[in-house]
This record gives C-alpha cells, structure tokens and sequence, in this order.
C-alpha cells in the first residue's frame, strides 16, 4: 500500500503577509488546519503553485447583514447561501451577520431563529452578533450573559430607527454588562431625533428623492451621537466599537477619545471610501436608490480623512456592511414597486464580494496602505476584536487554513461588473470601476471554495463559530480565553 502524502494540500512557495510580517513559505494543510510552514515540505493530495503571489488570512468580515428579518415590505435578497457564495468569491472566509432581536423577543428566540437561516446553507465559518433592541430587565441580568458565556460574545446597539433604538439608560445598562461580561459593544452612532426633525422638514418641502437621504442625516447628527457613545462608554469604563464610521468629524471624535486614552475602537467600510453624496443621485433621478445606507455616503474631504485614519491607525476594522436589497422590486428599494419617498427606501447596499479587492486595489497597490496594515483592518484585528483569534485572522501553525492567494495585474484591470459576481443582488455600487486584482483563489478550512473561475464551495460546510471573548485589548485576568 503507498503511504499517502502527508498533507492534504499544500500552497507552493507563498509569499506569504500576515499582519506583522511578509516571508516566503509552503503552506501545508490537514483537516483544515496549517500544520506546517518552511521551504521544501513533503507532497500533498493537491498542491497549488502560490509562486509570486501574495498570500494573506482570508479575510473576516465582522459586519454584513444576511437573511435577517425586517419589516415587510422590505426583504433581504441574500441568505446564508448565496451570501457566503458572494464573500467566498471574493476572499472572504468567516462572517458575523446578525441575529437581530424583535421587540418583545427573547435574544434566545432570536439566535434560534438565525441558526435555522444558517443551517445548510453556509459555505464559510460564521459567527453572530446580537443586537439587542429591547434590554427587559431579565434579558440584561441573565439572558445575554448566558449567550455571551456560549459565543456570542459581541452585540449591537442603535441609537436611531423607532423599532430598533435604545436611549441613554437603557445603552449604560448594555454597555454595564459588556464590560462585566467581557463582550465587546458595537454601537450604530446617529441622532435619532435630529434625523426625524430634518426628514419631516424636507417631506414638507416635498423634497423626496433618494438625495435628500443624506440631508436628512448630516455629519453633524453622525458626529453627536459618536461623541455621546463615547462618553457612555467612559462613564462604565468599557471598550466600545463604533460601526461604519462615514464622515471626517466622527474620526475627530474618535481621535479625540482614544487621546484621552479611552478604549474606542472603530470601523469603517468601503462606501465611505468610493461613493460621495453624488452617487444618490438628483431631484429627479432615482437610480441614486441604489446607494441609499446608513450613515450615508459624503464627500471627498469625508473620504480622503476615512483613508488618513485607515493608514494611521485609528481604525480598527474595515467591514462591508452587506445589506442586500433588490433595486428593482417591490421587495427592496422600490417599496411596493413604485419609487418611494426617500425615507421609505431601504437602507444598505451590497459589498461582501468587492470589500477585499476594492481595498487591496485602492489602498495596498496604490501605497495608500502597507500590506500589513491591510491583513490587520481586514482580518486579524476582525478575528481579535471578536474572540477567533488566533484560529484565525493569521497564518500560523494551528490556525485554521483560511487563505487568500491574491492576482495583482496592474497591466490589466478588470472591470467590476454585475453580472460577475455570486450574490443575489441586481446592481453593485461599484459597477464600471477598474481593480488591479482579484483573488486566484480562497482557500476556507482547507478547501479551495474560488479558483479565480468559479465557486467551488458548498452549502453546509461553512461551520458556527462559539466565540471566544475579545482579546485585542486587555482585560482584567480570569476572563475566558479564546477557543
Ligand atoms: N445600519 C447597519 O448597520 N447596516 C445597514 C443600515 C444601518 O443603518
Ligand atoms: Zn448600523
Ligand atoms: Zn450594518
């Protein structure tokens, strides 16, 4: 009988960049995990030549919205398959959706409930965030630190939108337990009441189009409530993150904060990076729906800071933000079918597949940003902040095989097109616009699931993550590790 090979698959002679270091190595792999790295390893079942290509983590990102239930007639048009198809095929290897919780719901109601959407269908590793929307006394004093105890350890707080939104008191109580528990805080920092104040002048005004979406949400109403969770978060002393941070005047606060030495972390995503306000459209134009989110999109000075604080440090992570609507259907952004008022337009716009090449293309190729800096916003900082590292975010012996073998071709760009990507959305916000690289392919627990060709993944082997507790910043000893 031949001995089989020692290893399951082995990536030949990577250039392999982690967030720390760049080297050059054979990857080799069993059972999904990288169990040896050097020059010159044994054969494998299969082996790619990785010769002259830069090979990071896969990358993990830690804010997407798949298959999560919303107010009808809003539906959401990726699920737990098609979704994890699309971040695949772009070099994505682990998710963290979110199990949102209905007012009146239990949170446990609430994750059984996104467990069944995942069941089957995830082709890559996933985890959730919670997001708490109405914190009863019981859910605050038992229920969320027992779900925090079983990994679900991160959670999200609002402080706009009527069915989702907390006040002060009900934020300090979460953010009481986060720090006694250990989870990490995200919080969604905008003021409701400024946004309800200024939509109801502009309706009558009758300036409706999608446009006057981001009037209704300036950067001063984004910058408040930043500086307002911030101080919340230094009343009960805990790390706190702020999601899709847009606008210059946020990142001042968040400067402002972590001067002070306070523990805010932040993330930001690639529309504040490659839209502005423009791409909403004028008073006639319609199409702008397409780019209607939350914190909307700003302007040039707005995205020339967000990539000064992605180089320099003072973000943390860098998320798509996925939020999958149809353009055309009753479904997504023309509510009922017809073109709507821009208040009644679902918020959120598609990104899982682009995130990784737009940001590689645009910030790495470019010089904007080192490679390292790139797997840290990308990856590892993703996989510390939510309890997964080191199983992932790194190349490392013991670290789950989830790798990226990316194609650099600044001599042919490819056009970013609809039609070539896996998600079940009718438009990208990126349509038309040239990338210097894709990946060749994305390796996820060993298995390549992209060849540069195809998907090659399947539905059901993507696996739940129980999170560990987040280890990027220390806390008191005697908390639990990560997995
Ligand atoms: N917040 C999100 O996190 N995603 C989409 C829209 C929003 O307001
Ligand atoms: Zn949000
Ligand atoms: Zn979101």
């Amino acid at each position: 009988m031949p001995t089989p090979p020692p290893f399951d698959l082995v990536i030949r002679r990577a250039q392999v960049a982690t967030a720390s270091d760049t080297f050059l190595s054979d990857i080799g792999i069993v059972d999904g995990r990288i169990t040896q790295m050097g020059l010159a390893l044994g054969p494998g079942a299969r082996e790619i030549d990785a010769r002259g290509r830069v090979t990071t983590p896969g990358g993990i990102d830690a804010h997407c919205h798949l298959d999560q239930p919303i107010a009808p007639p809003a539906r959401m048009a990726d699920d737990f398959e098609s979704g994890t198809r699309s971040a695949a095929c772009g070099g994505t290897t682990t998710v963290i959706p979110f199990a949102a919780q209905l007012k009146g719901q239990s949170l446990r109601a609430a994750v059984d409930d996104y467990h069944r959407r995942a069941h089957g269908r995830a082709s890559i590793d996933y985890g959730f965030h919670i997001i708490v929307t109405d914190p009863t006394p019981e859910i605050v004093a038992r229920e969320l630190p027992e779900l925090i105890a079983q990994g679900y350890t991160s959670f999200k707080i609002y402080m706009t939108y009527d069915d989702m939104k907390l006040d002060d008191g009900q934020i300090l109580r979460l953010l009481a337990v986060a720090r006694e528990h250990g989870a990490m805080a995200m919080i969604h920092a905008e003021n409701s009441e400024c946004i309800a104040w200024l939509t109801e002048s502009l309706l009558d005004a009758g300036l409706t189009a999608p446009r006057y979406h981001a009037t209704s949400r300036p950067m001063l109403v984004e910058r408040e409530a930043t500086h307002r969770a911030i101080s919340l978060a230094e009343l009960v002393d805990v790390p706190m993150l702020l999601v899709h941070v847009s606008a210059r005047e946020a990142v001042e606060q968040i400067q402002w904060a972590r001067q002070r030495g306070l523990k805010i972390l932040s993330e930001t995503c690639p529309q504040y990076l490659f839209l502005t306000a423009d791409d909403l459209g004028t008073d006639d134009a319609y199409d702008g729906a397409r780019c209607v989110c939350s914190p909307p999109p700003r302007d040039a000075a707005s995205q020339q800071a967000i990539w000064t604080a992605l180089a320099d440090g003072t973000f943390t992570v860098f998320s798509s933000d996925h939020a999958p609507f149809l353009f055309d259907s009753p479904e997504g952004k023309k509510p009922n079918g017809e073109e709507a008022a821009f208040p009644y337009i679902p918020n959120g716009i598609p990104g899982l597949e682009t995130r990784l090449p737009l940001l590689y293309s645009e910030g790495v190729m470019t010089g904007r940003l080192s490679i390292h800096r790139f797997v840290e916003l990308t990856s590892t900082n993703p996989a510390k902040t939510y309890g997964l590292h080191p199983r992932k975010g790194t190349i490392a012996i013991g670290s789950d095989a989830d790798l990226v073998i990316w194609d650099e071709h600044p001599d042919a760009p490819i056009r970013v097109t609809n039609a070539m990507l896996h998600h079940a959305v009718d438009y990208t916000p990126y349509e038309g616009r040239m990338l210097d690289c894709w990946p060749a392919y994305t390796i996820a627990g060993g298995r390549v699931v992209w060849d540069g060709h195809g998907f090659l993944g399947t539905p059901g082997q993507g696996r739940f993550l129980a999170r560990g507790l987040p280890t990027l910043i220390p806390r008191k000893a005697g908390r639990r590790a990560a997995r």
